[in-house]
């Protein structure tokens, strides 16, 4: 499949070990996860194995220092890498981005202890993560949320219900936001839950309209009582945790809407070379090859935003989340956009799932919803501007 209308976007701006990643994590998607990818979304598989043998490439700690057993990426190397994986399977590669907030906080804000306990298996993708803010009754106004962890000894004792959380059931560890004290963003702390500590459990496999090929469910904690080393960074310190692990979180969630827009995108170069109707191909007709034009314009200014933003991350740029909120709304909402248009630009065949055009609108849909919506990326974006 043709990469040309990327080339000349950003391939000259990245060094050669970033090109070589791109390039590994290219083939990678494209031996591991596009030939499958529409099997997982009708069987609603969850491809363990394969995220298993991503970790062979260091994808099972992107942001997990080296010290620590990761790969030590950066935020500009992980957008790379999220797009990439992306043109396989968005859904994937999504879920792997979830998997690398959670090591990076864990490396981030854990003691060694905690880090020698958990990092290996992560890193490995011997052990899944999940990540557990959203509520039945907090999502976007998440510092409002209401699982409760009590103090009994030395223990804590965990209560609530965790709302549509990625990879559950199938995941090890539980990244768990709870209130220990008052309401609001300080009466939050962060707690390490494991699948089998007695009293978790698992609502039913949700279904979705996309992101089939990994399983999102309820996270139910009743009572479930965990030892005080199980608490990640310091009491109260849990939103922001959060709200930091979600930083980075955002990118990654932007680059798989580029990579999925990106295969879309190609995908339509092709058919329309291909199809012929009114003695010709349709790449001939002006009207097709500007919205190709326009379609590839996009995706490049979304990708150069987001390149911004990760690059203002790694630089611990005091503006990053904003930039974040920026670029995370504006490749999302391109992403999607990029995508329903390819449909239409493979007429009636884009409406098949075989021709895997569908699949890539249903995946990126909610890309515009979670690790914050885009109406939430604007509050962020607007917060920033008027300072309020
Ligand atoms: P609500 O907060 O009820 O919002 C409803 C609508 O109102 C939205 O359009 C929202 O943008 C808008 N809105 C709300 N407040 C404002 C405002 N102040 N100004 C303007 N508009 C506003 N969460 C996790 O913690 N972990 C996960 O792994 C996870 N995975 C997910 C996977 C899937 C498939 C889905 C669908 C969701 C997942 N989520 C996860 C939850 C996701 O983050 C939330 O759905 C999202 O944050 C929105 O919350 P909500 O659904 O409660 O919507
Ligand atoms: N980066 C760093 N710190 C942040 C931050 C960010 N992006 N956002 C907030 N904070 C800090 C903020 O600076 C403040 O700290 P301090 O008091 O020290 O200054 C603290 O957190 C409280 O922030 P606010 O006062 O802004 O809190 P408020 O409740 O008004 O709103 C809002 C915060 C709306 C930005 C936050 O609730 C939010 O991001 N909501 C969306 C929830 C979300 O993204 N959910 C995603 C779930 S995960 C998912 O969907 C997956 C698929 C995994």
């Amino acid at each position: 499949m043709s990469t040309t209308t990327h080339a000349t976007t950003y391939d000259t701006l990245l060094t050669e070990d970033q090109r070589a990643l791109v390039e590994t994590t290219l083939d990678f998607a494209g031996d591991h996860l596009a030939p499958h990818a529409l099997e997982w979304d009708r069987e609603k598989h969850f491809p363990v194995d394969v995220l298993r043998k991503a970790a062979g490439l260091g994808l099972g700690g992107v942001y997990v220092r080296e010290e620590s057993g990761g790969s030590g990426l950066t935020r500009t190397d992980g957008v790379l890498v999220f797009e990439a994986l992306a043109t396989g399977c968005p859904c994937v590669a999504a879920y792997l981005s979830i998997h690398n907030m959670v090591g990076w906080m864990i490396d981030t804000y854990g003691d060694e202890a905690q880090r020698a306990r958990h990092l290996p298996g992560l890193c490995a993708m011997d052990d899944l993560a999940s990540y557990c803010l959203t509520e039945p009754g907090a999502g976007s106004d998440a510092a409002a949320l209401s699982t409760r962890a009590v103090r009994d000894g030395d223990d804590w004792v965990l209560t609530g219900v965790k709302q549509f959380i990625s990879g559950a059931g199938a995941a090890r560890l539980y990244l768990v936001m709870a209130r220990t004290g008052g309401a609001g963003p300080d009466g939050i702390t962060a707690f390490l839950v494991d699948k089998d500590d007695p009293g978790l459990g698992f609502g039913p496999n949700e279904h979705k309209m996309g992101w089939n090929a990994q399983p999102t469910r309820q996270v139910i904690l009743d009572g479930v009582r965990v030892p005080a080393d199980r608490v990640l960074g310091a009491e109260g310190q849990g939103f922001r945790i959060a709200m930091n692990g979600l930083n980075g979180g955002r990118l990654g969630i932007a680059a798989c809407s580029l990579g999925g827009a990106r295969s879309a995108l190609d995908r339509s170069l092709q058919h329309l070379t291909e199809r012929e109707a009114f003695g010709q191909p349709l790449i001939e007709s002006e009207a097709l090859r500007f919205r190709l034009a326009d379609m590839a314009t996009e995706l490049a200014a979304a990708r150069a935003l987001l390149h911004q933003a990760a690059d203002a991350l790694d630089r611990k740029d005091p503006q990053a989340p904003q930039l974040i909120a920026m670029a995370k709304r504006f490749a999302t909402d391109s992403g999607f956009h990029i995508a329903d248009r390819a449909l239409q630009l493979h007429g009636g065949y884009g409406y098949l799932h075989e021709y895997g055009i569908e699949k890539i609108v249903r995946d990126l849909r909610v890309h515009q919803i979670l690790e914050g919506s885009n109406e939430i990326m604007r509050v962020i974006v607007a917060r920033g501007l008027t300072g309020a």
